[in-house]
């Protein structure tokens, strides 16, 4: 059983993972348009992952007899000034997931819910990896700097990260 701040701020974050969905899906779909194939790709990989995320939090409040509220969904950006502008929001998006979590993990604390603050180990976890993954696309943006003639090299980056990613889940790459 949580308290019922508890059970509002993991709305919260219920809210916050399913916005990150819907905006990595309209960056997927940006990309896509700009012919930017490997960038697609992987965001719409990420936003598959962010719904996970959201559903994750959404059946542990159900489990611990709290009420799972489905969010409203503010619409996110449909265009991008640059490859680089989207990357950076991206990366900043997850900070401020990465900084919401921790606030949830204090207040675990402060209400000494230790399934709660169990729970939230997962998150602490995903959200360092995917910031590091972030900060790594971001600064092979850098290097290889975002001109137009530069696209094809950023977007082949994307790719072989696709690539990787396949292999390590096994799978053969096609997230959608
Ligand atoms: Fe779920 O916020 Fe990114 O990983």
């Amino acid at each position: 059983m949580i308290s019922k701040s508890m059970e509002k701020a993991l709305n919260q974050q219920i809210a916050l993972e399913g916005y990150a969905s819907y905006l990595y899906l309209s960056m997927a779909s940006w990309c896509e348009n700009e012919g930017l194939e490997g960038c697609a790709q992987f965001l719409y990989r990420q936003s598959d992952e962010e719904r996970g995320h959201m559903l994750r939090i959404f059946r542990y409040i159900n489990e611990v007899d709290g009420h799972a509220l489905s969010p409203g969904i503010k619409e996110p950006a449909h265009t991008f000034k640059s490859v680089r502008d989207l990357f950076e929001q991206v990366y900043a998006h997850e900070q401020k997931v990465t900084r919401s979590i921790h606030e949830l993990v204090s207040q675990s604390y402060e209400e000494k819910d230790h399934t709660t603050l169990n729970f939230l180990q997962w998150y602490i976890n995903e959200q360092r990896e995917e910031e590091a993954l972030m900060r790594t696309i971001l600064d092979k943006i850098k290097l290889i700097g975002d001109t137009p003639q530069s696209l094809y090299f950023i977007d082949m980056e994307l790719d072989k990260i696709n690539q990787m990613t396949a292999q390590a889940e096994g799978g053969e790459g096609e997230s959608v």
